[in-house]
């Protein structure tokens, strides 16, 4: 095949959409209060809202589109950027815009037909507009074709138009979003046209799905790329006209275009009456920005075929189980009489209402009432990953399983139009469906590096070896951090839009401080620019120098910090922690016996606190017991030692408690949480992981007051005002909601889960990985991947160099490299010699995912072929970040 299906989605998550998940109780009360009518719901009672239209992803350039140019007026420079974009990719160059579809068929309607006219089409949809006007439109379909359903008939044309006469030939590309047509078929309707002296007009709003129809059936077609073939399209018809909500992904928007100025003036001078100036036509500029970008992006090879193959795999999900469907070009449509032979009026709402009740799906029954008997599930344009898509089939699958007691609805009111439909019904004991995903939509995207694999072998000898030196640009999947790189809710960004700055206390302060209150129960928050900062501070306000500070485990900023501040390091992590093969439940835990050595060793006023971090970032993001918060907590207290935090991961902790101790399956995260919290004196956080912001910190106390004090006082030298950490109030306000998004329970679980499932693909193959997965990232034993390279020639090093030449993906070294050499100059050489596959949080689904591990089990399978690194310049402090490396043979000894 010419274009071979990609395996993952070619762009990244920007910013999500949150979604609701209303009880099964509160959606009874919605339906009853919709009368079973879908329409009168609102996106924020429907779990997922199975529209195309206008429901569609963007990308990030077509966001920052919306902030571009004019209010659209005389002569907007908007205009001129959309007409480019068209013509550039339909090929037409005279473009009248409109408000939407409606206003294009408005505009071409009065141009050329009249009441008591007939129109031969391809398409019954368009009936919606036409029939109240007192246009007829014949339906012109070949019946017989298999493949191309959308193709003319053209003895039936040709009869249609001998016998009637009509004003033009209507066509759409993939007409009623199910019937594709041909190439040779349209271009056969342009010549019968033309015979005839008409104007073939051609409504190109899924081009795009068609094109890929074309591409894949028409024979002499694999060889075209959409691009070609969406021009072809569209240049074979006189008259084009589009919905900016369909293929462009824009949210409205239409227009009309063609190559004859006679046409064109028609439309430019109705326009004026109808929609507004022939520069603009009732859109706003930051509309035709969106317009055209979406233009520019909507023959992207690669994207085109990502969503074509969820479409597809959608329906075969469906047609598998046996539901019956017919063909979507943006989704399944279900034949609701024959899923509900038994409802008889109405089995589409019936099915509709039935598939909210039992899983808060939203699938529309559109248009005038009367016609056809099928419910759209649409899949809304590249806004869900497959996961999820995956379970929308699936509830749609349980639904059918239990069709039987679906219950038909009853006319309680009529009307011409679906949405003015109201019905009564009884509520049956139907079984719900429970979601089990990503608790978002996508709302933006960023599209992602597509490199080859020459391309990557030059990249990574650039980079010396040194992942850290790649450019994010030669990336396509990024695993190097979890930190800054996660995907904003649209909530963060309205509150990030609509703070107000000031250098005194702004509202954001007050509602970040109110959220740490409230999800931590301290009542000191210093906000700081981002974690070492706030590390800087406690160390320095808490460290009397001599002291020692133990601490589970070393965390590279921690510690440096600690011994800025004259402190001594000493590790009292349980010894499970340094093997990566144990597979104990709570490696994160401190243990009591080593704490209490060193406590007795050195007096317990030699000791300045307990550095207490949640979900061990150094030991594979492993969680503390909160049993052992408890006890950590008592011994201190009762010998005057305070307790601080790092709890820059202490909710993936808390969701780890919730799922591995029983006592807490059924307590939300955000009160185990709270009961964590209870357990310390304060705590610092780097912002940029748990709080889903890219940047910010937070250092907080619980109570004590004289510690507060002396912090601010160095805040206001080192950071910022106390109450802004030097963040602008902006990236605050965007933190206090981050922080209430972090502790919603699906949220945290689509996050650790995706680790875990990570994990399980990769040790199905025998790779050894940290056991077991901790929260934030699998961890590869590089010692066992790689046991034929010696540790003083990095292995961890290189293996993360493989995986980014195998596969594009960029890992960490967490070994020999990062921890450095000691007093003596030799290499430490760490139990720990790991590669860390970092999950960022809310940017990338299991089709990435799966990705990476396809690619790592290539590099498993050539691993004795792979040999250690020698450094060729070596920093002295921090040398992970700019050393470099060169490549030794398989087989060679140091
Ligand atoms: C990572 C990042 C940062 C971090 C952390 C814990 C448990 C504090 C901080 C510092 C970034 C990083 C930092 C140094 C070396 C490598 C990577 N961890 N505590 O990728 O916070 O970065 O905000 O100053 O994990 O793990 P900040």
């Amino acid at each position: 095949m010419a274009f071979p299906p990609p395996v993952h989605e070619p762009h990244k998550v920007k910013t999500i959409r949150p979604i609701a998940f209303p009880s099964i109780e509160q959606r009874k009360r919605n339906l009853a209060a919709a009368h079973f009518n879908l329409f009168g719901l609102t996106p924020r009672q429907v779990v997922f809202d199975m529209v195309s239209y206008g429901a569609g992803a963007m990308t990030q350039e077509q966001l920052a589109g919306e902030l571009v140019g004019d209010e659209a007026y005389a002569g907007a420079r908007n205009f001129e950027t959309l007409n480019a974009a068209i013509t550039r990719v339909l090929g037409q160059t005279c473009v009248c815009p409109t408000h939407n579809t409606l206003g294009a068929v408005k505009l071409l309607l009065r141009a050329f037909a009249r009441s008591g006219q007939s129109l031969p089409s391809n398409a019954r949809g368009r009936v919606d507009l036409h029939a109240p006007r007192g246009i007829e439109i014949r339906d012109a379909r070949d019946r017989t074709e298999p493949v191309f359903t959308g193709n003319f008939d053209l003895g039936r044309l040709a009869a249609l138009i001998e016998e009637s006469r009509p004003p033009f030939v209507g066509a759409q590309a993939f007409a009623d979003g199910q019937h594709p047509f041909s190439l040779a078929n349209l271009r056969a309707v342009r010549e019968l046209s033309d015979r005839h002296g008409l104007r073939l007009v051609l409504d190109v709003s899924r081009v795009v799905e068609n094109a890929w129809y074309i591409q894949r059936h028409e024979a002499g077609m694999a060889g075209r790329t959409i691009a070609e073939l969406v021009r072809l399209i569209a240049k074979t018809a006189h008259i084009v006209l589009m919905d900016g909500a369909q293929d462009p992904r824009a949210n409205t928007g239409g227009f009309l275009a063609t190559d004859n100025p006679a046409d064109h003036e028609h439309f430019i001078n109705d326009v004026v009456v109808f929609e507004g100036l022939h520069t603009y036509g009732g859109m706003a500029g930051r509309t035709m920005e969106v317009l055209a970008r979406g233009f520019d992006e909507m023959c992207d090879e690669t994207t085109v075929q990502w969503a074509m193959q969820q479409t597809e795999r959608f329906s075969a999900r469906l047609r598998d189980a046996g539901v019956p469907i017919e063909r979507g070009c943006d989704g399944a449509y279900v034949k609701a009489d024959a899923f509900l032979p038994h409802a008889v009026h109405y089995p589409a709402h019936a099915l509709a209402s039935a598939l909210y009740q039992t899983s808060g799906v939203r699938a529309l029954v559109q248009g005038l009432v009367g016609r056809d008997q099928l419910l759209p599930v649409q899949i809304p344009r590249l806004a869900m990953t497959s996961t999820q898509l995956d379970q929308v089939a699936d509830a749609v699958i349980a639904l059918y399983h239990q069709r039987q007691h679906v219950p038909a609805l009853e006319l309680e009111r009529g009307g011409e139009w679906h949405d003015q439909l109201r019905f009564r019904s009884v509520f049956a004991d139907l079984e719900a469906f429970a979601f089990d995903c990503e608790p978002w939509v996508i709302h933006t995207l960023e599209p992602i590096a597509r490199t080859t694999r020459e391309q990557r072998e030059r990249a990574i000898v650039e980079a010396g070896w040194n992942t850290f030196l790649l450019r994010s640009a030669e990336v396509t999947i990024d695993l190097l951090t979890d930190s800054g790189t996660t995907a904003m809710s649209t909530d963060q960004w309205a509150a990030y839009d609509a703070a107000l700055p000031t250098p005194a206390t702004s509202e954001a302060y007050l509602e970040f401080a109110a959220a740490v209150r409230d999800a931590y129960g301290y009542e000191f928050v210093l906000p700081t620019h981002q974690g070492r900062a706030a590390e800087q501070i406690l160390s320095e306000v808490l460290i009397r120098p001599g002291q020692i500070v133990p601490g589970n485990m070393y965390f590279t900023t921690t510690k440096v910090h600690q011994e800025l501040a004259g402190g001594v390091f000493v590790d009292v992590i349980v010894d499970e922690a340094h093997d990566p093969a144990s597979d104990f439940r709570f490696k994160g835990n401190i243990d009591l016996g080593k704490l209490d050595a060193a406590v007795r060793e050195h007096g317990a006023s030699q000791v300045a606190y307990v550095s207490f971090e949640l979900s061990v970032n150094m030991a594979g993001g492993q969680p503390v017991s909160m049993d052992n918060l408890r006890e950590v907590y008592a011994y201190c207290g009762a010998r005057g030692i305070p307790v601080l935090f790092d709890a820059t991961r202490a909710v993936e902790n808390a969701y780890l408690i919730q799922k591995h101790d029983a006592r807490f399956r059924a307590t939300r995260v955000k009160d185990i949480l709270r009961e964590m919290m209870l357990y310390g004196d304060g705590a610092t956080v780097s912002g940029k992981k748990d709080f889903l912001i890219n940047i910010g910190g937070l250092l907080t106390f619980k109570d004590n007051a004289e510690w507060a004090r002396q912090a601010e006082a160095r805040l206001r030298i080192y950071e910022g005002g106390v109450h802004d950490g030097g963040l602008p109030a902006a990236d605050l306000a965007a933190m206090a909601q981050g922080i209430r998004e972090m502790v919603d329970d699906r949220y945290i679980r689509a996050r650790v889960e995706q680790a875990v499932r990570l994990a399980a693909w990769l040790e199905a193959e025998g790779i050894p990985v940290v056991e077991p997965t901790g929260s934030h990232a699998v961890f590869l034993d590089a010692r066992r991947f790689l046991p034929h390279i010696d540790q003083d020639e990095y292995p961890a090093q290189r293996l993360a160099g493989e995986i980014y030449v195998e596969s594009g993906v960029r890992a960490m070294e967490r070994g020999n490299v990062s921890k450095g050499r000691g007093p003596d100059g030799h290499n430490c050489r760490p139990a720990l010699e790991l590669v860390r596959l970092t999950l960022p949080r809310r940017v990338y689904t299991d089709d990435h995912l799966r990705a990476v591990a396809d690619g790592i089990i290539r590099v498993w399978r050539r691993r004795h072929d792979i040999g250690g690194l020698r450094f060729v310049y070596e920093p002295k402090e921090l040398r992970f970040f700019q050393g470099r490396f060169e490549p030794l043979a398989a087989g060679s000894t140091p």
